[in-house]
């Protein structure tokens, strides 16, 4: 036997894959489909990370069971490659972004077939590829004719050092969540998606899909869906309109607040007597994100509004109104009814700007010192004239009745979720397929035009006022109007990097397709995705995008299923040796190319299922992965023990429980489990230092998904030049067997252990005690005793209580 020579072996079956194809998804089968998907990577500088294999292996190990057991699998791979990161590279170096996308992509395509990874190559996408964005920009152009893309003004995120308008979720606690620098917000005219339209749905039919639970409440929070109510307040002479999830409490409403930016307070400036106080006001609120606004500050500021005042629609009371920051324009009416006695925000502002504080829900301590919130039966309405004694949620329900009645306000459902921000003033992106027309205003392009090519420059460089760099190519900004064939302008700010993703697995079913984005055929036969795993930090951003994008795709007719995805699951992530987020400036970086250098590929899968609990983060340990490159060398090793003889008969019902556990754990994502019970396998094979051909290649056959190229080479070496692994088929397990299996259960004499028995597993309690009462021991200890109580726990224990 030779020496195991991971170099060799893999490189050696790298080639017969890639040559024959091996991992092809079929076309026009007849077979069942199996379609898992894993989020396609961002081709980086920085190469592969050790954490996109763990999300790579865990879905081969499924994609290649599931090819043995006769199903048709496409297990697609590609790059999202169109970014800021490439930009910023290209720019600070002076290299094409073109050129850049196609050197990472080199490097990170050898790095992934380095590892065996099964996917369909031959099906491999690239967002930045014109034959592929035309049809982003074509669902763009959908889009837009369903009047779900529109421009309009409106303050954006605005990073001062990528200077580019930021969506809400690219801003991590008021920074960029590129380069960390400070969030600002400014006006701009924006193109923005519709998918608040969609938001709705896209909570309700969480129902239908088999998503992991944080994944769904994730999104659920996200979206933020309130039920309440719209109320109008008298101000000056006409009426301020809130949003309010708290009806039951407006007998506590003793001001008001509005947004900075609230519109009524222009409409009213000449009888503002402090208006240039609120302008400063307003001035230096634009310069916080709406993070620091609401969740950062603790200490309240504001102005209050002097020369008008609102009334209040149940007490009828004159109540002040005050602009301060905490309220954002962007949610509701951009206007609320402070009540300090329940609310903690208007507590820390009735503090501050000592408003009274009047108890409407009984219950809690002095409302004075603390806000009193709870909702629950115990809490009754006080101070409320007739709605007084009510619960919580009897006081919304009346109380919204009474407002309804009398005309003051109505039932209204408001989200969290904001319109996608869909601009982005930079180069490297998806040129927005539109022409703006002086006479015809914003113009789609014929879909036969597209693709729109991104143009060439020389540089890249934002512009200082904002505008795209494609701003500055006269010659490609200046065309004539589809409509009218006037002079018109085309679009310069490009798609989000979050576009091409929003719907690339449509895009794997047909990928060389020139006349659809996808076949209709071939979205029938492939759709949905059943399995995707990725990242939790894509959440909120990817994966409820690709919803929107895929739901709108429904209601157009083009694809069939209302979700794309039937399950979600995510992975943990892979921390440095010591515990903390690799990095390149903690110096804590660990390099697959190193690991596959040094131990192979089959070692590294091998490594990075058994590092931990799929779902869990694992700190890497150059220690541990030694124990996974034992467990492929001794499978190699094995080779000596095979024999012509049948296994003994104690090897082979064990193997059938390997079967069996491997089976079940790979489609759990529980490969750590599934190696452990073949590790456990593997000594005792070494033990009886015996197996026969048959149940070794059952071995080879259940380790192949985790080390696929080790047990092709040795399957080969066992049985022959023209025998290949991955034409076997997946071991079914022994129902029978594992009936005939035993169990050994300890037995007590009063409360201690005396002995152990073996029973069968299917065995009836009386047969197990029974048999445990005739074993030598037992029956030798209980001569002569009498029996007073058998207490059994079935197949666990059997206490037998004598006198
Ligand atoms: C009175 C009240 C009393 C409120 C009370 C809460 C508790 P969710 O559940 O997140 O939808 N609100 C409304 N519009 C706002 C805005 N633009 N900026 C900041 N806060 C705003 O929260 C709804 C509640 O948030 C509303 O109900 C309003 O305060 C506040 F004991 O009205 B409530
Ligand atoms: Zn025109």
């Amino acid at each position: 036997m030779d020496k195991y020579n991971f170099k060799k072996i893999e490189k050696k079956w790298q080639e017969i894959w890639d040559k024959e194809g091996s991992f092809y998804a079929e076309k026009g089968s007849e077979k069942p489909k199996f379609y898992p998907l894993v989020e396609f990577p961002y081709p980086s500088g920085q190469g592969l990370h050790v954490g996109h294999p763990r999300s790579y292996t865990a879905l081969d190990i499924v994609a290649r069971k599931k090819r043995l057991e006769g199903y048709n699998v496409l297990y697609p791979i590609g790059w999202d490659a169109f970014g800021l990161p490439t930009e910023n590279f290209a720019i600070k170096n002076k290299v094409h972004p073109k050129k850049v996308t196609e050197d990472n992509i080199a490097n990170f395509k050898r790095q992934l077939k380095s590892l065996g990874i099964s996917f369909d190559w031959s099906r491999e996408i690239n967002t930045t590829d014109p034959d592929y964005y035309k049809w982003t920009q074509w669902i763009f152009l959908k889009l837009f004719e369903k009047g779900l893309a529109y421009k309009k003004k409106m303050p954006i995120n605005w990073c001062t050092s990528c200077k580019v308008g930021l969506a809400n979720e690219e801003v991590i606690g008021g920074k960029c969540e590129r380069c960390g620098s400070e969030v600002i917000r400014k006006e701009k005219s924006q193109w923005m998606l519709k998918i608040t339209e969609y938001a709705d749905r896209l909570i309700n039919d969480l129902d239908e899909v088999d998503f992991i639970e944080r994944v769904k409440t994730q999104q659920i929070n996200w979206i933020g869906r309130s039920y309440g109510m719209e109320v109008d307040f008298e101000f000056a002479d006409t009426k301020l309109t809130v949003f309010t999830t708290r009806c039951d409490t407006i007998f506590g409403a003793t001001y008001m607040v509005l947004s900075p930016e609230h519109p009524i307070l222009d409409e009213f400036k000449d009888k503002i007597k402090n208006f240039a106080d609120i302008k400063n006001y307003r001035d230096e609120s634009a310069k916080k994100s709406d993070f620091e606004r609401t969740e950062m500050v603790k200490e309240k500021t504001g102005v209050k509004i002097e020369g008008l005042s609102a009334i209040n629609p149940l007490t009828k009371e004159e109540i002040p109104v005050f602009v301060s920051d905490y309220v954002l324009m962007s949610y509701g009416t951009g206007a609320v009814m402070g009540v300090p006695a329940h609310d903690e925000r208007d507590h820390d502002f009735a503090k501050k700007f000592n408003l009274p504080i009047v108890e409407v829900i009984s219950g809690g301590e002095d409302v004075n010192e603390k806000p009193h919130i709870d909702k629950s039966d115990n809490s009754k309405l006080v101070n409320s004239g007739a709605y007084s004694g009510l619960t919580v949620k009897e006081g919304i329900e009346k109380i919204g009745e009474y407002l309804e009645k009398e005309g003051l306000g109505h039932k209204k459902v408001n989200f969290k979720l904001r319109d996608w921000v869909f601009s982005r003033q930079r180069y490297w992106g998806e040129p927005i397929p539109i022409i703006h027309c002086e006479h015809c205003g914003y113009v789609p392009m014929d879909e036969s035009e597209l693709p729109l090519r991104l143009p060439e420059v020389d540089s890249y460089e934002p512009t200082d006022n904002g505008e795209s760099p494609l701003s500055k190519l006269t010659d490609w900004v200046e065309t004539t109007c589809p409509k009218c064939g006037a002079k018109a302008t085309r679009e310069t700010d490009t798609m989000p990097q979050w576009a091409g993703s929003s719907w690339y697995f449509l895009r794997y079913t047909d990928p060389h397709n020139d006349k659809a984005f996808a076949s209709r055929d071939a979205l029938d036969y492939w759709m949905n995705v059943d399995w995707y795993n990725g990242g939790m930090e894509h959440t909120t951003l990817h994966l409820l995008y690709s919803r929107f994008w895929h739901k709108f795709l429904y209601d157009i007719g083009v694809v069939n299923t209302k979700e794309p995805y039937a399950k979600r699951t995510s992975h943990g992530m892979i921390l440095g040796e010591d515990g903390q987020k690799m990095s390149k400036s903690r110096g804590n970086v660990v390099n697959p190319d190193e690991i596959v250098e040094t131990y192979g590929a089959d070692t590294f899968r091998t490594y990075e299922m058994f590092i931990g609990d799929f779902e869990k983060k694992a700190p890497w340990s150059s220690q541990n992965i030694k124990g996974s490159y034992r467990f492929v060398e001794r499978i190699w090793n094995m080779q000596e023990l095979v024999s012509e003889e049948p296994s003994s008969k104690e090897l082979q019902k064990s193997l059938n429980r390997t079967i069996k556990k491997v089976s079940e754990d790979y489609e759990n994502l529980k490969a750590n489990t599934a190696i452990a019970a073949m590790m456990a396998f593997l000594n005792e094979v070494y033990d009886a230092k015996r197996i026969s051909k048959e149940d070794y290649n059952t071995l080879l056959i259940l380790a192949n998904p985790v080390a696929p190229h080790i047990t092709e080479e040795a399957w080969q070496v066992i049985n022959g030049e023209n025998s290949m692994l991955n034409k076997a088929k997946w071991p079914v397990c022994d129902e029978k067997m594992l009936l005939e299996e035993e169990i050994e259960m300890p037995v007590q004499i009063n409360g201690k252990v005396k002995g152990t028995v073996k029973i069968p597993v299917n065995c009836t309690n009386d047969e197990a005690i029974k048999k445990a009462k005739e074993t030598d021991i037992i029956k030798s200890l209980l001569d002569g005793k009498q029996i007073v109580k058998e207490i059994y726990v079935p197949k666990k224990i059997l206490n037998i209580v004598v006198k």
